[in-house]
């Protein structure tokens, strides 16, 4: 017979405390923290490929990408910007000690941290790394349904980039669909459509990251000035 046990605390509380802990020391450093998240083959590594060339030596970027096996990720990444595999051993989703003890690899500061989480719709939704924007894929082979099947990944981002546009001819994907049914979950997702293989549509979403850096920047400006004050008197 099921017996249900009723915990009145937050399970994991801890977690997003030390979630709470790496944003405020990140946000500390000036670098804006980019979990992105989608299915496996999404084309999460090909978009930071694509985004390490657009902005060449503009930022000071890095990558932690998390996998259940290999290195090859990392691998691809390397060219482009400093990288680090989490490499979970069967983990469905990553937790902040891992993204810590790869951050300890990184070099700081950096203008832009990436966490490219494991590829899955489901289990990363419920964990906070500790990221400023949370940006989910979606890539027109997947089916333009997800959102509405996978409520909270779209619900906890801030963004969504549709991937793949190169491939609108060939499948059955309407960008206003899924964009619709996203939006009806979460109104303020901001959208973004881009082609990652041709290059294309690359610039809107690297403008959006800058904008969202420059929020960053100017919050620990006012909270800099904030506790000078506060030392004066
Ligand atoms: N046609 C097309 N293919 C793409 C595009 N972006 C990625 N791909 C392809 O999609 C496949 C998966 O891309 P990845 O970038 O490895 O995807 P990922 O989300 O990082 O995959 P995992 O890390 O394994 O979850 C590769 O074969 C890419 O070449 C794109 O814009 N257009
Ligand atoms: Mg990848």
């Amino acid at each position: 017979m099921a017996t249900t046990i009723s915990v009145q605390r937050d399970v994991q509380a801890d977690q997003k405390q030390q979630a709470r802990e790496l944003r405020q020391q990140l946000s500390s450093q000036g670098t804006l923290v980019v979990n992105l998240v989608a299915s496996p083959g999404a084309g999460k590594t090909s978009l930071l490929q694509a985004i390490g060339r657009f902005w060449k030596d503009k930022y000071r970027l890095g990558t932690l990408v998390g996998d259940l096996a290999t290195e090859r990720d990392a691998e691809r990444l390397r060219p482009f910007m400093p990288t680090e595999q989490l490499t979970t051993g069967g983990a469905c989703h990553l937790e902040v000690p891992l993204v810590r003890r790869g951050l300890e690899k990184l070099p700081t500061p950096l203008d832009f941290l990436f966490i490219e989480n494991i590829g899955n719709l489901v289990c990363p939704a419920s964990h906070d790394l500790g990221e400023h924007i949370r940006i989910v894929v979606l890539s027109t082979t997947e089916g333009d349904d997800k959102p509405a099947k996978y409520p909270k990944m779209f619900r906890t981002s801030q963004a969504l980039i549709i991937s793949k546009t190169d491939l609108l001819p060939w499948v059955p994907f309407s960008i206003e669909n899924a964009i619709r049914d996203a939006q009806l979950i979460q109104p303020e997702l901001k959208t973004f459509a881009l082609s990652a293989l041709r290059d294309e549509g690359i610039e809107d979403c690297c403008r959006y990251l800058e904008s969202e850096r420059k929020s960053l920047l100017q919050q620990r400006a006012i909270e800099l000035d904030d506790n000078t004050d506060q030392q004066a008197y």
